[in-house]
């Protein structure tokens, strides 16, 4: 007989309603017009387990690239097509929770994707890019997607320069620095949804916690969705203060050596190299 045992309501699960309150917050923000925007969270399988039967594959869904890395594995994603507008309102239309199989080629959905949803068309760059975070932090947990309207704007008219364009974000607000001292990656404008933008973001992903897609938006990383969500709004933020003085003249700045000093006096591991005039 089977064995039967009591879940808890995964309608109140955390890492549901959170993901529900960042995307309404991202959404009010402008980060995730229509559909745009996707996130997914490692979830560990003692937690997944206080609510799901985990042994109740509900549908099996290929995933068209190799995600063996993960085998095992279970993440929560945002559904292709999801409004971030309406995750909270209808979180099991809107996401799906899903085991990387055994051997890497299938996702066995455990709950969602209710009315036949497909995973976020993002899928091979959310995955590809938590194996590159574990690879450097094994308590990475989240990758998140959106289109902040400043950094976007930020990739027309600034130099697509990993360098330039952390040096200049570390200048526009003493923040930056602190929160971002990895800097962030940049991928030139690449057809997305692809397994290929998927490898160029992951290969970014060993190295900085955020990519731009010029263009396109950014990716975050993180131990948590805050975390990740913090530091793509710092960001963000610097990128608006870069868009509403890039015209007028400037009188004041913060130095070089100013930032240094407070890189320094945080012992900040800093890209120090991003300091230097050469090219990246
Ligand atoms: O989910 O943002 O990059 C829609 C997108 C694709
Ligand atoms: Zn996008």
């Amino acid at each position: 007989m089977k064995k039967m045992f009591k879940t808890q309501d995964i309608f109140n699960a955390p890492f549901v309603t959170m993901i529900g309150k960042t995307a309404a917050n991202m959404y009010r923000l402008g980060y995730d017009e229509r559909n745009s925007g996707n996130i997914s969270i490692l979830l560990d399988e003692s937690e997944a387990a206080k609510y799901l039967d985990l042994r109740n594959v509900k549908r099996e869904i290929p995933i068209g690239f190799n995600a063996k890395e993960l085998a095992g594995r279970i993440l929560i994603v945002t559904a292709s097509g999801s409004y971030f507008k309406n995750i909270a309102a209808a979180p099991a239309e809107n996401l799906g929770i899903i085991r990387i199989s055994p051997d890497g080629k299938t996702a066995e959905l455990l709950w969602g994707l209710n009315g036949g949803g497909r995973l976020t068309s993002e899928f091979p760059a959310h995955v590809m890019s938590h194996v590159s975070r574990l690879s450097v932090d094994p308590n990475n947990r989240v990758i998140l997607h959106c289109h902040p309207t400043n950094i976007l704007a930020m990739t027309f008219v600034h130099e697509l320069s990993e360098k330039k364009f952390t040096h200049t974000l570390w200048q526009m607000c003493t923040e930056s620095i602190m929160i971002f001292p990895d800097g962030i990656g940049l991928l030139p404008w690449m057809v997305c949804g692809t397994n290929e933008i998927g490898e160029a973001t992951a290969e970014k992903m060993k190295e900085f916690r955020l990519v731009v897609w010029a263009m396109h938006g950014i990716y975050g990383s993180g131990r948590s969705l805050d975390e990740a969500f913090g530091l793509i709004e710092t960001a963000e933020k610097a990128a608006q203060i870069y868009l509403l003085t890039a015209h007028l003249p400037r009188i004041n700045a913060i130095t070089d050596e100013q930032l240094k000093a407070l890189a320094e006096s945080l012992k900040l591991d800093y890209r120090k190299d991003f300091f230097e005039e050469t090219n990246k």
